[in-house]
C-alpha cells in the first residue's frame, strides 16, 4: 500500500509555517499516521505516535548516517558527531558519554547549577530576565561541569556562541549564517585546547569530559580526531545551555498555572517538570533514514528515504494523553513511562535505541530550578506579553519570561 502523499514540489515554507504543528495537522488531513511529503528537495516520510516510535527507534530498520540536513550539522550538531553513528560504532561512542553520568556527577552538575543561580540573582536584585539568566547559568555550570577553563571575560561570548548553534539551527538567512560562524569560532577554540590537553600545556581534571575526550579510543582502538573531539564537547556544552528554554517555559507554568505548583512545594518537583517537558514544545522531531526496504502494516519504506517522528506531536497525541491540551502535573504521578510514548527528547529502550544522553542531567537541572525558584526566593511576574508561538523553532514566551524581586 502506498501511504499518502502530500503533491506539490515541495513543503518547506510550509513546516517552517506550521512548525510544531507540521505533522499533525497532516496526519489528521489524511486520517494516517504515516504521510508522504518533500522537505528541503527530498522526499520525506513523516510518523506520529507510539507504535510508530517504536518503528522508528528499531536500529534494523533506520540508520542514522547523513539523516541530519547540512544546515543542521553545520550549526547544532556539528559533522562527525555521535548523532550521526550507527550500530558498534555508535555504541561505543555513546559510553563515551554516558560514563560520564553517574549519579555522583549528576549531583555535582544539581550543585553546581544551584550555586550559579544564587549568584545570578545576587547579581540581579531589581529584576531578572529568566532566559538571559539562565543562559548564564547553565554556560558557567556547564564549562566548569566539563572542565574547560574559560577566562571570566570570555564568558559572554561562550554564552552567546553555545546559544546560536541551537537558537538559529532553523532559521534561514543572517541568524542562520551567524550559528554558522559561532560552531566554527567555538570548535576552533575547542581544538586548540585539545592539543595543549594532549600534549600537556594544560593540566586537565582526569574526571572530566575535556580530558576524557581528548584521550577516547574509539571502537578499533583509535584517538579521536581532534575536530571530533571538539563537536562531542560542544555536544555537552550547548545541549546544557539549551536547557534555559526548558527554564523558561518552566517559569511560564508557574505563572500560567498557579494552582499546579504545589507539586513542587510538595516536594513532588519531578511529576511538574516532566508536564513542563510534555506539555511545551521544544526539539520537534528526530530525523533517521531506511535501513534496507520494507514493509510495515502495509506502507512500504524504501531505502534511504528520509523519515521523521513527531516528538512534539506523539508528547499530544490523544490516543495516548487524557487531555493533551491540559497542563496536569498529576499525570505523571503514576505514569507508568514506556520509551515510546512520552519522548521529549526521543525516545527508545535505554542503552539500545534511547539518544540523547542528557535527559537525566535536565531533568535534575529542571528539578533544582524549579525548587530554587518556588522555595528560595520571593518575586512577581510584570505584566509582559508571555505568548509564544508554535512556528518558531525553538519557539520562546515573546517577553521572554522578567520577574521582579520583592
Ligand atoms: C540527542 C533532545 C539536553 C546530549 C538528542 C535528541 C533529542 C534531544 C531529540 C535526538 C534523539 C534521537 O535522534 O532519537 C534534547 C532536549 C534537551 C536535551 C530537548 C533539553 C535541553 C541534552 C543534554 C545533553 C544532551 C543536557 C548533554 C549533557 C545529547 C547527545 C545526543 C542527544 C550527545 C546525541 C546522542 C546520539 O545520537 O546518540 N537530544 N536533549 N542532550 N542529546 Fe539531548
Ligand atoms: C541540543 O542542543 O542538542 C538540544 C536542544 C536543541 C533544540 C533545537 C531545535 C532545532 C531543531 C531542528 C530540527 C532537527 C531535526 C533533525
Amino acid at each position: 500500500m502506498a501511504m499518502p502523499k502530500e503533491g506539490g514540489l515541495d513543503h518547506t515554507l510550509e513546516v517552517l509555517k506550521e512548525g510544531y504543528h507540521y505533522i499533525m495537522n497532516h496526519a489528521e488531513k489524511f486520517d494516517h499516521r504515516i504521510f508522504e511529503t518533500r522537505i528541503l528537495a527530498e522526499k520525506v516520510i513523516c510518523m506520529v505516535g507510539k507504535e510508530e516510535a517504536e518503528l522508528f527507534y528499531d536500529n534494523e530498520k533506520f540508520s542514522r548516517k547523513n539523516a541530519a540536513p547540512g544546515r543542521i550539522q553545520k550549526t547544532l550538531f556539528g559533522q562527525g558527531g555521535v548523532q550521526g553513528l550507527d550500530g558498534q560504532a555508535h555504541h561505543h561512542r555513546k559510553n563515551m558519554f554516558m560514563s560520564l553520568m553517574t549519579k555522583e556527577k549528576l549531583t555535582e552538575m544539581q550543585a553546581l547549577v544551584r550555586e550559579e543561580w544564587r549568584a545570578e540573582v545576587k547579581a540581579n536584585q531589581e529584576k531578572l530576565e529568566v532566559y538571559d539568566a539562565a543562559k548564564n547559568v547553565l554556560t558557567r555550570a556547564a564549562l566548569k561541569w566539563t572542565g574547560v577553563s574559560v577566562d571570566s571575560t570570555d564568558e559572554e561570548q561562550w554564552v552567546d556562541e553555545l546559544s546560536d548553534m541551537f537558537e538559529h539551527a532553523a532559521d534561514v538567512g543572517p541568524k542562520h549564517w551567524k550559528a554558522r560562524y559561532s560552531r566554527i569560532k567555538a570548535q576552533g577554540w575547542l581544538e586548540d585546547m585539545v592539543d595543549k590537553v594532549r600534549n600537556h600545556e594544560l593540566a586537565a581534571d582526569q574526571d572530566r569530559a575535556l580530558y576524557q575526550f581528548s584521550m577516547h579510543k574509539d571502537h578499533n582502538g583509535k584517538g579521536l580526531e581532534k575536530s571530533i573531539v571538539a563537536v562531542e564537547i560542544l555536544n555537552l556544552l550547548r545541549p546544557i545551555v539549551a536547557i534555559a528554554v526548558y527554564i523558561d517555559f518552566l517559569m511560564l507554568s508557574i505563572h500560567d498555572f498557579p494552582e499546579k505548583v504545589a507539586h513542587i512545594e510538595d516536594g513532588d518537583a519531578k511529576s511538574f517538570i516532566q508536564e513542563v517537558r510534555r506539555y511545551y514544545p521544544f526539539f520537534p522531531f528526530a530525523a533517521a533514514r531506511v535501513k534496507q526496504d520494507f514493509t510495515w502494516k502495509g506502507y512500504e519504506f524504501k531505502e534511504g528515504t528520509l523519515t521523521l517522528i513527531d516528538l512534539y506531536g506523539t508528547n499530544h497525541d490523544p490516543d495516548i494523553w487524557e487531555n493533551p491540551e491540559r497542563f496536569e502535573p498529576e499525570r505523571f504521578m503514576e505514569w507508568k513511562s514506556s520509551p515510546f510514548d512520552f519522548i521529549p527528547q526521543g525516545g527508545g529502550e535505554f542503552d539500545i535505541g534511547h539518544r540523547c544522553a542528557g535527559e537525566w542531567m535536565t531533568i535534575d537541572i529542571l528539578k533544582e530550578t524549579a525548587e530554587f525558584f518556588v522555595n528560595e526566593v520571593s518575586y512577581s511576574f510584570p505584566k509582559q506579553n508571555l505568548a509564544y508561538s508554535m512556528n518558531d523553532i525553538p519557539s520562546l514566551p515573546k517577553s521572554r519570561v522578567v520577574i521582579t524581586f520583592e
